[in-house]
């Protein structure tokens, strides 16, 4: 570290040369990421909210009722107004959280926790951060959890299952329904994981989508991670976690002998409230018919990508059911493929299971982007 300062101008400057040699969104040369432009309304009510820490509430009971005011409106959004939870850095957390609240209602010996093999690498974190013992449920043909899989891996030991609604590979959405119905069956804690498609699904569903029930009006649901900094237009960190019930939060309170609320339940203390406030500001401001144009402009794009990609002499992983199309090629591998890409300037990213270039047509990709990229992709086969 330096002695002396450096004037203010110079530091900016220092700074834009760092900037210049990150990517954006707004390029429209990200094509394999979850994240996207932040909405400017976002950004302002962000920056207005900086020093708010609701890890201390009592100090910002302003940020407080935002931050309830939102749970209860995604809550809504997702089948169940009189939710309990809170707005976190990202899916990561609200996965670690559920897998937190469900170990610890059931107090067993050995915990287990059942995911599908699409799920996101954040319930391997959380199993080995919560000794918790992963069992991997295979997919169906159409790569949605299979339910017979799930039946076999269940145990006495079991304290959770998970499902996915937008898988992070191919956009899937899970059977929540049957989910549901086995969960309440046998008493387990059932974890819906729609960090991806919380802020889309509904609202396509509105639009006429027919896309299959995932939320809190199912009864085995017993929570929800739905992430405002994915389709939600919010800037980064933003995630949520909602829950059917309090005594959820209250499995993972903890004391907080000197702060202005006495129990905390969130894995992070010190919380930014600007993610509260853009998220806020966000649900207020593009309101369902705004959201609702979100979802389907990125979906009308993904179903012109998809055949153009068909087109072009590729083919499809599976029919995009969300804004994800996951592509191979007869001919060339898929690493060959992304390097082409690479190449010509686009940055792709590739699905595991099974191995493919992923495209996720995230807010940030226009229509002219699309045509750029396929342009390219039918010089490089
Ligand atoms: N659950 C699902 C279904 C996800 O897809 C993700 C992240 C998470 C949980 C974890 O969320 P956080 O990353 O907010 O903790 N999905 C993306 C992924 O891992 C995140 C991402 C975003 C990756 C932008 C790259 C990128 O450029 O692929």
């Amino acid at each position: 570290m330096e002695e002396k300062g450096i004037p203010q101008e110079q530091i900016y400057q220092m700074l834009r040369k760092y900037k210049e040699k990150d990517l954006t969104h707004r390029s429209g040369r990200i094509l394999g990421s979850m994240c996207t432009c932040p909405h400017p309304v976002g950004i302002k009510a962000y920056s207005m909210f900086l020093e708010s820490n609701l890890g201390d509430p009592g100090l910002f009971p302003g940020t407080k009722a935002m931050e309830d005011e939102v749970i209860t409106i995604l809550g809504g959004l997702l089948g169940k107004s009189d939710v309990h939870g809170h707005i976190i850095t990202g899916g990561t957390e609200a996965n670690l959280m559920a897998m937190r609240a469900a170990r610890n209602t059931k107090g067993l010996k050995d915990p287990e926790i059942i995911v599908p093999r699409s799920a996101h690498f954040s319930f391997k974190k959380a199993a080995d951060l919560l000794c918790l013992d992963l069992k991997m449920a295979e997919l169906d043909g159409s790569y949605r959890m299979d339910l017979s899989s799930v039946e076999e891996l269940i145990s006495e030991n079991t304290v959770a299952i998970v499902g996915v609604a937008g898988t992070t590979e191919l956009g899937k959405i899970d059977p929540i329904q049957e989910l549901s119905k086995l969960c309440v069956e046998k008493d387990i804690y059932l974890h819906v994981d729609a960090a991806f498609g919380g802020y889309s699904i509904p609202f396509l569903k509105e639009a006429g989508y027919n896309l299959p029930r995932f939320d809190f009006s199912l009864p085995g649901v017993s929570s929800i991670t739905i992430d405002p900094h994915k389709m939600g237009l919010a800037p980064i960190p933003t995630g949520g976690i909602l829950f059917r019930d309090r005594k959820y939060l209250e499995a993972m309170a903890i004391e907080t002998p000197y702060l202005t609320e006495d129990l905390q339940s969130t894995i992070v203390g010190t919380r930014t409230g600007a993610a509260t406030a853009a998220t806020w500001a966000l649900l207020k401001h593009l309101g369902r018919e705004g959201y609702r144009e979100v979802a389907t402009s990125c979906m009308e794009i993904t179903y012109k990508l998809a055949e153009g990609v068909k087109n072009a002499g590729f083919d499809l992983v599976t029919e995009p059911e969300l804004n994800i199309v996951p592509f191979t090629s007869s001919e060339i591998p898929v690493d060959e493929i992304a390097r082409r890409l690479e190449h010509r300037g686009w940055a792709v990213s590739l699905a595991s299971y099974p191995r493919a270039i992923r495209i996720i047509v995230m807010p940030h990709l226009k229509e002219e982007h699309i045509n750029a990229f396929l342009d390219d992709l039918r010089a490089i086969n």
